[in-house]
């Protein structure tokens, strides 16, 4: 059987080769990527707010963020540039946490995302609903450093990492789609690595 290059390297280090996407490659390191700069964040003054489609909207403190329940998961993840990291482990507040306190209204069916200096991402509810979604506030162990997102950033399954907003401000339920920061830019709003949505709708 034919095996690109990238497959054999995933066989050598011992995984399957089936977790690779297509065009994607396996990297050990964790790359840092994002537009702008790594923001400024003081504690004592950030909040997270949730609004849009809910009974209740919410502005969380740092603290109050902390005191909820905390969630470990453990994920592949996959950046449209090709690079691929496996077993990505994440701890922070899962939406369901969330969701008990705010309560989405039967409307709510998208997720726009809002991080620092403008940024966005969106994707459906169900994304956010996934036992593999997360606000991480710590990776593999330690707390989330600057460039990955510290204090709080999103974990999104099942497609590309662009759509997991690092250093998240808000979250917004919408009844109807919108695009974000790089799908305004002509990135797959869908974004399915299986089926390489990288680019064009
Ligand atoms: N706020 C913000 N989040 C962002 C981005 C960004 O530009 N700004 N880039 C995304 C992209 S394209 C990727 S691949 C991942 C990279 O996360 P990492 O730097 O922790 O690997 O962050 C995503 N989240
Ligand atoms: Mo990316």
């Amino acid at each position: 059987m034919f095996r690109s290059k990238a497959e054999q390297k995933v066989l050598e280090k011992g995984y399957d080769p089936a977790r690779l996407p297509p065009g994607q490659y396996l990297t050990e390191k964790w790359p840092v990527l994002h537009a702008g700069s790594v923001p400024d964040v003081d504690l004592a003054t950030w909040d997270l707010k949730v609004w849009g489609e809910v009974e209740e909207p919410l502005t969380l403190t740092w603290e109050q963020l902390r005191a909820l329940p905390a969630s470990e998961i453990t994920l592949d993840i996959h950046c449209v540039t090709r690079w691929s990291r496996f077993d990505a482990s994440f701890r922070g507040v899962r939406w369901r946490e969330l969701a008990s306190l705010v309560r989405p209204k039967p409307t709510a069916r998208f997720v726009v995302a809002h991080a620092e200096q403008g940024f966005s991402s969106n994707f459906p509810l169900e994304f956010l609903e996934d036992e593999h979604a997360l606000l991480a506030y710590e990776a593999d162990g330690a707390p989330l450093t600057p460039d990955h997102g510290w204090p709080l950033r999103l974990v999104i399954p099942r497609k590309y990492f662009w759509k997991s907003a690092k250093w998240l401000r808000g979250i917004e339920l919408l009844d109807h789609d919108q695009p974000g920061f790089w799908e305004r830019y002509g990135y797959h709003n869908e974004a399915d690595f299986w089926k390489e949505e990288r680019y064009g709708f």
